[in-house]
């Protein structure tokens, strides 16, 4: 197998022609990176099934979310806006334009194999850079099945670059000097190593990561709306996305009828089990601490007070507490008093307090009278806080993440004019 220093050289090698490509040129290979993933999406929604367990729809609809991004970020490569605006001086022109960062480091987790890769690769490419990807350890075969699409859209050799194994090697890609971006979808604590490596070595480093999300119902809302969506994005994936909702923040008028309601639906769930043994102990341990376990499998637990460490930390398993509250302003506190800050929900009826959750609760998504799960790919998909470092991907904001301005004056005045700062 080539050494990781090999395969970021015929990176970096291969950024010079690829970046002198028209825009548009580029963007009709992601067209056809596009019609190439419609025309397998079975075949590579199966391979997704049958590597992590994924249920065929969810994995049919991964694989429809990189489809849209293909097309959404080829539409950019005639897209690329950069600015023209009058100089102060005569006889001379300003510009700025959008220009690649380099050899981008995408690593990916395991839970999405193809849908967040999607989010990294086809930004970057569109706008000019190469990627070597470093896939979850868990998810090499989806991985190979879609760079194939790629290779036979015609991305020439050395623009995108698969290098498999776990986090060691993911931790020299980070330290290859080539390297001038690391994108990585992954764990906080994860998270927090690539980003300390970057900053020792002055990289740029785009992270998105976990998330501890709320749905918050207070007592005027649609509570069978409320329940569908709950069940959904808490244990849709069972649990591990990181929007997941894992913590229900109801009004206390309400939060008999939902509970009720939510015990009835939760009950027969089937989930991956797996998942759901590792949540164990951190269930014994609110268990201990005073809560109370309403449903097994797909566990629903009550009396849980907004500090416990079920409330606090990322389980990535089909588990939810539910916390009560008296107040609009009690139940934004709680939500945001978490280390995460990725999707938030509130459901209610009335126009003003739902306008003023949007403006309070504090979280990279927010979403009215529905769960904390759904993004689309035409809109910044990130974090705040704990789940992210300012970085956006997915919609205009990836474009900024992949690419750096170039401001550009062209003085034609055949003489040296000097501006305001020398004056
Ligand atoms: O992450 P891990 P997993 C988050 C989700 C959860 C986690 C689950 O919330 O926290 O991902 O995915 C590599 N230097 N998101 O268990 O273990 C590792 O090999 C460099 C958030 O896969 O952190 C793998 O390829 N790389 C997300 C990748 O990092 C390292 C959506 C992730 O592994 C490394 C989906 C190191 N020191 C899941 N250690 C979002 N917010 O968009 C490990 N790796």
């Amino acid at each position: 197998m080539e050494s990781l220093a090999t395969v970021v050289a015929r990176a970096a090698d291969a950024l010079p022609a690829w970046r002198r490509l028209p825009a548009p040129r580029r963007a009709e290979t992601l067209i056809r990176v596009g019609e190439l993933l419609r025309d397998r999406k079975s075949t590579l929604a199966e391979i997704i099934t049958a590597e992590i367990g994924k249920p065929p729809a969810e994995a049919g609809g991964e694989v429809q979310e990189a489809i849209d991004m293909a097309y959404y970020m080829a539409g950019e490569g005639r897209r690329s806006f950069g600015q023209t605006v009058p100089s102060e001086l005569p006889d001379k022109w300003a510009m700025s334009i959008r220009e690649p960062v380099g050899v981008v480091a995408a690593i990916t987790a395991w839970n999405f194999p193809i849908a967040v890769p999607s989010w990294k690769i086809l930004p970057a490419l569109v706008l000019g850079n190469t990627v070597v990807w470093k896939p979850s350890e868990r998810a090499e075969r989806c991985a190979a099945a879609f760079a194939q699409v790629f290779t036979e859209a015609g991305v020439p050799p050395g623009v995108l670059t698969i290098v498999t194994g776990d986090g060691r090697v993911g931790e020299t890609l980070v330290r290859q000097p080539a390297v001038s971006l690391v994108s990585f979808t992954g764990s906080r604590e994860n998270g927090r190593h690539v980003a300390i490596a970057c900053a020792e070595l002055g990289k740029r480093c785009a992270l998105e990561l976990g998330g501890k999300n709320a749905v918050i119902v207070l007592d005027d809302a649609d509570l069978e709306l409320a329940v569908d969506g709950i069940v959904w994005s808490a244990f849709g994936t069972s649990g591990q996305r990181c929007t997941s909702c894992s913590r229900v923040i109801v009004h206390k008028g309400i939060r008999a009828a939902l509970t009720e309601a939510l015990v009835e639906r939760v009950k027969s769930l089937e989930i991956d089990q797996g998942a759901a043994d590792r949540c164990e102990k951190f269930i014994r341990e609110a268990v201990a601490a005073g809560a109370r376990r309403l449903t097994s499998g797909a566990t629903l637990l009550d009396n849980v007070t907004p500090r416990m460490r079920i409330a606090q930390e990322e389980l990535f398993g089909p588990v939810c507490v539910i916390i009560e509250v008296g107040s609009l302003a009690e139940a934004i506190a709680v939500n945001n008093d978490v280390p995460y800050g990725l999707s938030s929900s509130i459901y209610t009826r009335d126009v003003n307090q739902a306008f003023a959750a949007m403006r309070e609760l504090s979280s990279g998504i927010v979403y009215i009278n529905a769960g904390t799960t759904g993004s689309e790919v035409q809109l910044p998909f990130g974090g705040v806080r704990g789940s992210g470092n300012g970085w956006r991907e997915a919609g205009q904001a990836a474009l900024d993440t992949f690419s750096e301005w170039k401001t550009i004056y062209v003085d034609y005045s055949g003489r040296l004019q000097r501006a305001q700062i020398d004056r």
